[in-house]
């Protein structure tokens, strides 16, 4: 089976192509001085030429012209017909709930991001609004779990940490007949690897924090609609709660959607890599990446996404938490810490960062194991990338077979 093309060949005669789109969609050179660059408007308000009489522009907390450039490349990169762009990836989240009423439920990934499981346990579960967590790589749970009152599907695709794949046009078949709308957190893939809108999704969310802006200096979240009436419902609670990026964040995420085909296939090619390195090496027990054939949901992943990611987790042979500690403590050249998706490699164990708000009943019940290490595999060169983790394994076990 052929992979899907990648998104890099224009789509129809009339559609540039990704790179194109990336450079271009939203920012044309600026009208008043012919910059190049996106300006920056540092500004909180604009002039008015009479009572309400304005350019489309009124206050910065609804309407700002370089975060409106941002919706506009970002609503391009996904297909969509409007984007929305938040100050971080949980105040986007924060906005597809307001959309929603005490009583209503939400049907949501078992495997996602620890601060999507909190804010819906721990925040609007407060607000009588329940969550029902099931494992969605088998759609039929999620017709199973829907009742009168579900009104959101919210799924991660490939999941975080554990990778799952997920088939997005299955489940919007069952969210499509039942009048549901269906949320695709596409953070991990990023519209260069897949397109959730165009086979089914109603929301497409982004951390922006992550592959998009790509240089670990920058916070943001974004929601890319095609419903003319979902995206206005949208906007309203944005401006109503007010989770913003500031102009100069939008400015650092439009830099970093220029390079982000290319910054993709390093990271997919660098992933690629080094998941096979770990497979063949006598001290891991697992590898999960979408790339490898092993990969329960490999055949879907390539039919879904045009490049399996950056993003690998892996489990030791001698698998207890100390020796996944000292592994993670290990490295050089990964660094230490939450997040992903950006230049520089990471690593992580899930259940200490960035999964500590799941409690450990629920991660055991969806197989989330407190020694998992989580790489975010950066553009660095692979084989120092894999130099660098032959000296964990060396650090960690001291042994022959550790330095195979
Ligand atoms: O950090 P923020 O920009 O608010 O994005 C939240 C978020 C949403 N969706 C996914 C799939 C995510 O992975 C995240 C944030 N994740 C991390 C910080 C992490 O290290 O996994």
């Amino acid at each position: 089976m052929k992979a899907a093309q990648p998104p890099s060949r224009r789509d129809a005669k009339t559609r540039p192509g990704f790179s194109t789109t990336a450079i271009h969609a939203g920012q044309p050179p600026d009208g008043s001085t012919g910059a190049v660059a996106p300006p920056i408007f540092a500004t909180s308000t604009y002039a008015q030429t009479a009572p309400g009489v304005h350019k489309g522009f009124e206050y910065s907390r609804t309407q700002n012209p370089t975060r409106l450039m941002l919706d506009r490349n970002l609503a391009a990169l996904e297909g969509g017909a409007f984007g929305l762009t938040f100050a971080s990836g949980m105040a986007a989240m924060n906005t597809v709930l307001n959309l929603l009423s005490a009583g209503d439920h939400v049907i949501c990934g078992n495997d996602v991001y620890g601060g999507t499981y909190r804010i819906l346990e721990k925040v609007f579960r407060q607000y009588k609004l329940s969550a029902t967590f099931v494992d969605t790589t088998d759609p039929r749970n999620v017709e199973k779990a829907i009742k009168p009152a579900t009104k959101l599907v919210w799924i991660e695709t490939p999941t975080n940490p554990l990778l799952r794949i997920t088939d997005i046009q299955a489940v919007s078949r069952i969210t499509r007949k039942k009048r549901v709308l269906l949320a695709v957190d596409n953070t991990f893939a990023t519209p260069y690897l897949q397109r959730p809108l165009a086979i089914g999704a109603d929301i497409v969310a982004q951390s922006t924090t992550k592959y998009l802006g790509g240089h670990s200096d920058v916070m943001g979240g974004a929601l890319i609609v095609n419903d003319a009436d979902l995206y206005k419902r949208l906007a309203f609670y944005q401006n109503a709660v007010g989770a913003v990026p500031s102009p100069f964040d939008c400015f650092l995420i439009l830099r970093g959607t220029k390079t982000l085909a290319v910054r993709m296939r390093k990271h997919c090619e660098n992933a690629m890599a080094l998941a096979e390195w770990l497979a063949r090496h006598p001290l891991v027990a697992k590898v999960l990446y979408p790339g490898l054939p092993s990969h329960p949901q490999h055949a879907l992943a390539r039919k879904q996404m045009c490049g399996f990611g950056g993003m690998i987790a892996f489990e030791l042979k001698r698998g207890s938490v100390k020796n996944a500690e000292k592994f993670a403590s290990s490295t050089r050249l990964f660094t230490l810490g939450e997040s992903l998706g950006g230049v520089e490699s990471l690593i992580v164990l899930p259940c200490q960062a960035t999964h500590v708000s799941v409690p450990p009943a629920e991660r055991k019940r969806t197989g989330l194991v407190d020694h998992l290490i989580r790489l975010s595999v950066g553009i660095e060169d692979a084989d120092d990338l894999i130099a660098d983790l032959a000296g964990a394994f060396s650090r960690t076990f001291a042994s022959r077979a550790a330095r195979s």
